[in-house]
């Protein structure tokens, strides 16, 4: 009994514990104020993903996302299909 309580309790840190990430993706074809919010909602959208910034300014989106629920190529998936096709900015660069 104390042994089924204790599993339990740890299945539950496990997933408090989920390891965010965050990137940034460069989304060259917004071309107009509008479009982040097509970005971000798109991104948003995305099982996994907690928080979604996009700057048309910068024609970036910057996610922060738990790397055990999904992937930057899910990521740029998700922004090519709302209609703008986004690359990882590699860090640094
Ligand atoms: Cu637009």
């Amino acid at each position: 009994m104390r042994i089924l309580a204790l599993s339990s309790l740890m299945l539950v840190a496990s997933t408090a514990w989920a390891n965010p990430k965050t990137v940034s993706l460069s989304v060259p074809t917004m071309d107009c104020p509008v479009c982040p919010i097509t970005v971000k909602q798109a991104l948003t959208k995305v099982p996994g993903v907690t928080w979604a910034e996009v700057s048309f300014e910068k024609r970036q989106a910057t996610v922060t996302f738990d790397d055990a629920k999904t992937n930057v190529e899910a990521l740029t998936h998700a922004t090519k299909n709302a209609g703008y096709p986004s690359k990882l900015v590699e860090p640094g660069k």
